[in-house]
């Protein structure tokens, strides 16, 4: 019993600072998403953002732990909408799942919103991002936030010195992370997707992690829907994150209520602290072969949320965080591309009648006009330099 005390008081005092007061000092945190076969994703995002516009977050990257084309793009495109273009962006260059989403909401960001990063092969890779991103670093102050696969988090922990540090992955881990918070299992047992799908780099990463890890579990977000006040708020207007949520909502009979609120819980819990809404069952989780997981009451540095509160009080606040809008900039242009209209007035796009042919073409077609469009540019600057002469 002792044990289990001293351990909830270590995930407390040292990883968990100013829970449920505004914070005066961001929060240092890295994004890891697998942002694309589920939305929950894009609430997640948007929540990082809206911290990061109060003042509280300082978002250090936003990396995908999915590989599907146009993955780098989509976190750009989120970026961009909430004025951090910039943001580094990671993707996996080495073994990594791709899945992507069936509702076609991927491609019709891509489409319909601007981003700078257009291919996978503009983004660093994701582990060396980590490594570069963590060296620089001071210690002990950066949190993560895992709401997708672990693919990551492991071939970080597998990495030697390099360039950056000459620190190990695990060594540098230990040194600059504060605390993991991970989407991901079942407590106190199951199956869950962001586990399973990588089981290897779970395990890896359950074992080998050298910092506090709170898993907000698959029983935790289950519950918790979100997304109708956001598709139903008419002064919301060229939103990315409106337009993940009218187009995915309508595609499945569960979702009829709101989206299941997985990855948003995670982010919450990140930036936020846990106390107002949670307790912490500490311990650390076992896996077994097939992905499942289970959880060991003896064990020490990890905890998992349990419901203190009622759901629908974290189920209102994510809500209103996810109709967070990006903060007016003197002079900057709306954000999204005007498409053509369909005779409802509903735009062309999604399920609203373009395939994903259609949206390739697209694509390729603006790639087009941005290609004639430079050499327009160029031939113009010719232009300029002669009459300058003359
Ligand atoms: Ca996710």
């Amino acid at each position: 019993m002792l044990k289990r005390i001293f351990t909830v008081l270590i995930i407390f005092c040292c990883a968990t600072p100013a829970f449920t007061q505004k914070r005066t000092t961001p929060i240092h945190i890295i994004f890891d998403s697998d942002m694309g076969p589920d939305y929950d994703d894009v609430g997640a995002i948007t929540i990082l953002h809206t911290f990061a516009d109060r003042g509280e977050a300082k978002i250090l990257a936003t990396i995908a732990s999915t590989k599907y084309e146009g993955v780098a793009g989509v976190l750009n495109v989120f970026n961009t909408y909430f004025n951090r273009p910039n943001i580094p962006i990671g993707v996996p260059k080495g073994y990594a799942l791709d899945l992507r989403d069936f509702q076609h909401w991927t491609d019709t960001l891509l489409v319909k919103y601007p981003h700078q990063i257009k291919t996978n092969a503009e983004a660093e890779d994701a582990v060396t991002l980590y490594r570069e991103i963590l060296a620089k670093q001071p210690d002990h102050s950066v949190t993560i936030v895992t709401i997708g696969f672990l693919t990551n988090l492991s071939n970080l922990l597998n990495t030697g010195a390099d360039s950056f540090s000459s620190l190990s992955g695990k060594e540098l881990v230990k040194k600059k992370v504060e605390l993991l918070v991970c989407m991901g299992g079942k407590f106190p047992s199951g199956y869950e997707f962001n586990v399973m799908k990588d089981a290897p780099a779970s395990k890896n990463v359950y074992q080998n992690w050298g910092t506090p890890v709170i898993f907000s579990g698959f029983e935790i977000g289950e519950k918790i829907k979100v997304g109708l006040p956001l598709i139903h708020n008419d002064a919301i207007k060229n939103s990315p994150v409106k337009d993940v949520f009218s187009l995915s909502i309508p595609q499945a009979a569960e979702d009829s209520v709101g989206r299941k609120s997985w990855d948003e819980t995670a982010v919450l819990v990140a930036l936020r602290g846990y106390s107002r809404w949670y307790t912490l069952h500490p311990g650390r989780i076992v896996m077994a072969p097939d992905g499942s997981n289970s959880w060991d009451e003896n064990g020490t540095g990890q905890s998992y949320l349990v419901e203190k509160v009622d759901y629908k009080e974290v189920q209102n606040l994510i809500n209103q965080l996810i109709m967070h809008q990006p903060l007016k900039i003197a002079g900057k242009k709306t954000a999204a591309v005007v498409l053509p209209q369909s005779n409802t007035g509903q735009p062309k796009i999604g399920n609203h009648g373009y395939t994903t042919a259609r949206v390739t073409k697209i694509l390729k077609v603006r790639e087009n006009v941005r290609r004639i469009q430079a050499r327009v540019d160029k031939v113009e600057a010719q232009i300029a330099r002669a009459e300058a002469k003359n």
